[in-house]
């Protein structure tokens, strides 16, 4: 098919319509986001530009247009459809509170209808229904319905299927409206349903009106931004009549090249296309300067290969076949993403090495079966654990042995797990145990009356440079240089317990960093936190008088009167670094 239109072409339709409409074309983020503990990787066009989409000036403007490489797991189990993709490109423009869901939506309609000439009666569109905290969008609604798109094809949903965001666990989000495209030959239906899979979302444009907050409170943001999202390989599919992503040509001759490669490619067209997604995203992940491990960003990777050799194993995939797809890989994606050029040779390695240590795992896999079929589910959340082998791999060799996997078993020890692990506040990759019994959130808001004490002793120069609560005790360590004396440690601890003997309040809000510094709060040393910030601020509600206000994500007793009648001893105070003191204090 020479007519067909390449993933090449559409970037760059894509780039010069939203640069004709007055947009900074900006380059692809890399995969890893930097500075952002919040995701493993880069999910959205937008994640990179999230301080921006909150207010932060963008050095390029406030209309920007990329092209953004993406990796999304959440829907591995569904790889090998027509259209779910672990790594993908997705298109997006920006606007950063500049114009709005007018100018938003109409050019959507251009480029989709007039640009690329899609036919509009192929289109339908959700809007965001409402529900108690943000109003419904009927303007986005009424607008596609000027534009031409017929009642039946215009949705109203729920925050499940209208709200976008955020990426992470806090940040810009807002509703959305998206835009489904019915890729079947059968003529489209009159009216829309997003279940049925022949209408396929490829484009989604947000409109950024509000944050979530460290806190998990949705706060309205002051300028309202628009943020769009469209999926180039999908778009792809619509353009060129095609039944699935695999299809297109930053995927095709990756499924060629395999199933040339196999042995037993008829059987097993599913593996294939798996195969072709996750080889694929491997290589782009590797080639942003991932390694396979056993967690976070490494154990996605390891699962993305892994899956794939258990792929590789079912189609009979001769042992060089990495090699093979990496250089593929190259010559797809090395005009967009010249590192997979680049990396070729160490992306074929990396691939072959982890092949290896699977191969151990999976002998190791099938002893361990054999010995504990007993303890099933829970030798299978071992097996994963240990060794990373996925449990779809463990049940197929299970059944190929002749001791089918307790199920239930696994997925049991699987969230009896999570839950010995899960992070405080719901946050990623925090570290630590939550542990937010009585006494730990006690010491919480004791380490702030312990840095106001400390301030008023010593001087404003004293920021936190590091805090660790236990329930036993707390660590907290500031800057000052000298060590203190045992006067001024006794008026530290006489100021902690006058405020534990007081009635204080201690109040929680949300507001703009800016906002936030401009009433006094402090934070810790060199700490970033985010557009968005929590304040708790302790204070006497009968005088006014503000005993401290601090940027902290909590959580602390709601008044001082939960510490009535405890003391507070200083059990140690030394220098830790050239102007850095530590001091351990316990409540007695
Ligand atoms: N950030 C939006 C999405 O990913 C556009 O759908």
């Amino acid at each position: 098919m020479s007519s067909m239109i390449t993933a090449s072409q559409l970037r760059s339709r894509y780039l010069a319509f939203f640069a004709r409409h007055g947009h900074a074309v900006i380059p692809s983020a890399p995969l890893v986001p930097a500075n952002d503990p919040s995701v493993l990787f880069t999910t959205a066009g937008m994640h990179p530009l999230a301080p921006y989409l909150l207010g932060q000036p963008h050095p390029a403007g406030r209309r920007l247009v990329d092209v953004q490489e993406c990796v999304r797991t959440g829907d591995i189990d569904v790889v090998g459809d027509g259209s779910h993709l672990t790594w993908f490109e997705m298109l997006g423009n920006w606007s950063l509170g500049d114009y709005g869901r007018d100018e938003a939506i109409a050019w959507s309609f251009e480029f989709l209808t007039r640009e690329l000439g899609l036919p509009v009666e192929r289109l339908g569109v959700t809007c965001f229904a409402g529900d108690e905290e943000v109003a419904e969008d009927r303007a986005s609604a009424e607008l596609w319905r000027r534009l031409g798109v017929p009642a039946a094809r215009i949705a109203m949903l729920g925050r499940d299927d209208n709200w976008w965001g955020p990426a992470g666990a806090t940040g810009p989000c807002g509703p959305d409206t998206e835009i489904f495209y019915w890729v079947d030959g059968s003529p489209p239906p009159a009216g829309l349903d997003v279940r049925d899979r022949r209408w396929v979302e490829i484009w989604n444009n947000v409109f950024m009106s509000h944050a979530r907050t460290a806190g998990g409170e949705l706060v309205a943001l002051p300028q309202g931004s628009v943020d769009t999202g469209m999926g180039v390989e999908r778009t792809l599919v619509a353009l060129n009549g095609l039944s699935s992503v695999y299809e297109v040509d930053t995927l095709r001759p990756l499924l060629d090249e395999l199933r040339h490669l196999a042995s037993a490619p008829h059987e097993h067209e599913r593996e294939l296309r798996v195969l072709t997604d996750h080889a694929r995203a491997a290589c782009l992940v590797i080639a942003d300067g991932v390694a396979p491990g056993n967690k976070d960003r490494g154990y996605v990777l390891r699962r993305l290969v892994r899956r794939g050799l258990v792929a590789a194993r079912r189609l009979g995939l001769p042992a060089d076949w990495h090699g093979r797809a990496a250089a593929v890989v190259a010559g797809m994606l090395g005009e967009a993403y010249p590192e997979v050029v680049r990396e070729a040779r160490g992306i074929a390695q990396v691939i072959a090495e982890e092949a290896g240590r699977f191969e151990h795992a999976l002998a190791h896999g099938l002893r361990v079966l054999e010995r504990c079929a007993a303890r099933g589910g829970e030798a299978a959340f071992d097996l994963l654990q240990t060794h990373g082998l996925p449990f779809e791999v463990t049940r197929e060799l299970a059944e190929a042995a002749g001791k089918p996997v307790d199920e239930a078993g696994f997925r049991r020890a699987q969230e009896a797990h999570r839950a010995r692990s899960r992070p405080a506040g719901g946050e990623t990759f925090r570290g630590g145990l939550a542990d937010h019994s009585a006494e730990v959130v006690g010491y919480h808001t004791v380490t702030h009356l312990l840095l106001a004490a400390l301030r008023a002793e010593l001087g404003p120069h004293v920021v936190q440079r590091g805090s660790n609560i236990t329930h036993e005790r707390l660590r907290f360590d500031f800057s000052h240089g000298d060590r203190l004396g045992d006067e001024q440690l006794a008026r530290v601890v006489a100021r902690v317990e006058g405020w534990l003997a007081r009635d204080l309040v201690v109040d929680r809000a949300t507001m703009a960093e800016a906002q936030a510094r401009a009433s006094g709060a402090i934070g810790a040393f060199g700490e970033k936190y985010g557009e968005i910030v929590s304040v708790y601020t302790i204070a006497d509600r009968a005088t006014g008088e503000v005993v401290s206000r601090e940027f902290c994500g909590g959580p602390h007793v709601a008044s001082t009167a939960e510490l009535r009648g405890r003391g507070f001893r200083i059990v140690r105070e030394q220098a830790i670094a050239s102007g850095v003191r530590r001091i351990k204090a316990v409540l007695a």
